[in-house]
């Protein structure tokens, strides 16, 4: 199975923290292809950022769409553009925020999401409502810790990071959700110091497209994930113009 792991921001050592997370989590015979946006902003912190960072992540899932990818992996915490992802796709998209609140629902009845900036706190609390996790989630945490400080060892990111899980606990969490990718290289022993389970959504998307993907289970093209309708776009997107599918190919793409 080959699963392709995108980091819609721009900073490959990021990626490279991304790929040791997925490459961790994956079954053998899972071959883990994790790439890093071709253009866009170099952290993903607002709105903004999320918004233009679409594009280079649908480039790269259009271009996983002619690599025979059986399942594709958004690894930002905002899941940037994931239903925009579906519609292209013919397997299973997921977002690291999604598949990381689900994971923690199996295993807490009340599980705490630990975030970065403040100002990005809101777009967690949206994915929250919208992925119907209101009752489960008891709160977003912010550690107001800047995404690329997660990459820098010697900041105290961590310790910020701990801070956070640690009043989420006092306030009665009883499963940590990393709000970010960069964070992902911090599950495994943070979970041995909280002693509670503490998720990392790459790992658990990775286990995710996984188990769909051997269910044979793929996004499906009934409906509002049906390939984008064909039209001309124009100026500089205008490479990004959904193709006609050809009968019988399942591969719509753009450009
Ligand atoms: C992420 N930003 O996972 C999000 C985290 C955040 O560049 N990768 C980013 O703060 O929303």
């Amino acid at each position: 199975m080959r699963i392709k792991v995108i980091n819609p921001n721009t900073t490959a050592t990021m990626t490279a923290t991304i790929a040791a997370a997925a490459r961790a989590a994956a079954a053998p015979g899972t071959e883990i292809i994790a790439v890093t946006s071709p253009a866009g902003p170099v952290s993903i912190e607002g709105h903004y950022d999320e918004a233009v960072s679409v594009i280079g992540l649908l480039q790269e899932l259009d271009a996983g769409e002619k690599q025979e990818i059986d399942g594709h992996i958004i690894a930002c915490f905002g899941d940037p553009g994931l239903l925009a992802c579906r519609e292209i796709a013919r397997g299973p998209v997921l977002g690291i925020a999604e598949a990381a609140m689900h994971m923690a629902s199996f295993i807490s009845t009340r599980f705490a999401v630990v975030t970065t900036l403040t100002r990005t706190r809101i777009i967690a609390e949206h994915l929250v409502r919208s992925y119907g996790m209101s009752e489960r989630c008891l709160r977003v945490y912010a550690t107001d810790v800047p995404v690329l400080e997660l990459d820098k060892p010697a900041s105290k990111a961590r310790y910020l990071v701990v801070d956070q899980c640690r009043k989420a606990i006092d306030e009665g969490a009883g499963a940590i959700v990393l709000g970010c990718a960069g964070m992902a290289d911090l599950a495994s022993d943070l979970s041995g110091e909280l002693g509670v389970p503490v998720i990392d959504g790459v790992g658990a998307a990775v286990k995710l497209v996984e188990a769909l993907v051997g269910l044979g289970l793929r996004t499906s093209k009934q409906g509002d994930l049906a390939y984008p309708i064909v039209k001309p776009y124009t100026g500089s997107l205008a490479s990004m113009a959904p193709r006609a599918q050809s009968k019988g190919s399942t591969r719509p793409g753009t450009g």
